[in-house]
């Protein structure tokens, strides 16, 4: 499933969202939807959420940023490992927690699948809340390249998160990688930065914009799915 996206919205369930948006984002095309959020992310914040977006068909998937917020029914668990993180509990430390509460529920198939994430943005709460080390473009490659072939992890999300990317290093990461996806998200606005983002990376994930302008966050979906047309 996860292979196969080109567009996803992220939707943190911290942050308010009347059902006329949400039931726009569903019927928009995009490929699915991701729920989560750098930090307030509560149990019952996002059992409201997949509830309310339970009504659609669209696929839903949580990636799990805190202990207290594993709630049960998604399509998909995509799990975070911030693979530039300064502090070990987000490279490794939370997820053994997990696993040591949780494991015996981990799906022996496909539901769940581990991300490198690579915090370009130091300025964004995910870097503040894992205390990033900073990265050039050499870091952005070696660090996909070290997901990729050393860790074989599916995702690479290359994370700008609340500002626009670099996107000749996520060229670069996408050229470096064998079988893991390029995932791209950070700042995409609108359609024009949504299609630039879609010729590089294999999906791209559009996030704050849904909050600030509805039409603007629709536009990005037609323009990826263009973009990708176009590179195909
Ligand atoms: C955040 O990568 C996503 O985790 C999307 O970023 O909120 O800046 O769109 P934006």
């Amino acid at each position: 499933m996860v292979e196969q996206w080109k567009h996803v919205f992220k939707l943190d369930p911290e942050k308010a969202l009347d059902d006329a948006s949400l039931e726009a984002l569903c019927l928009s095309g995009t490929d699915a939807i991701l729920v989560g959020g750098s930090s307030g992310v509560t149990y019952d914040d996002t059992v409201d959420l997949l509830a309310r977006l339970r009504r659609y068909e669209t696929p839903c998937a949580l990636e799990i940023t805190t202990l207290e917020a594993i709630v049960p029914g998604f399509d998909a668990y995509l799990v975070p490992i911030a693979l530039n993180a300064g502090d070990p509990a987000y490279l490794v430390g939370q997820h053994v927690e997990a696993l040591k509460r949780y494991g015996h529920l981990l799906p022996k198939d496909g539901l769940v699948a581990a991300e490198g994430y690579i915090i370009a943005n130091p300025d964004c709460t995910a870097a503040r809340v894992a205390g990033v080390k900073p990265v050039d473009e050499a870091d952005i490659v070696a660090y996909a390249r070290f997901a990729d072939r050393l860790l074989r992890l599916p995702i690479v999300y290359l994370e700008y998160s609340g500002t626009f990317g670099d996107l000749g290093a996520a060229a670069k990461a996408k050229a470096a990688l064998g079988n893991a996806k390029l995932f791209y998200g950070g700042g995409i606005d609108g359609g024009e930065k949504a299609a630039a983002a879609a010729r590089v990376a294999d999906t791209i994930v559009v996030g704050n914009v849904i909050y600030r302008s509805l039409a603007d966050a629709l536009d990005t979906v037609k323009a990826a799915k263009a973009a990708k047309a176009e590179t195909a």
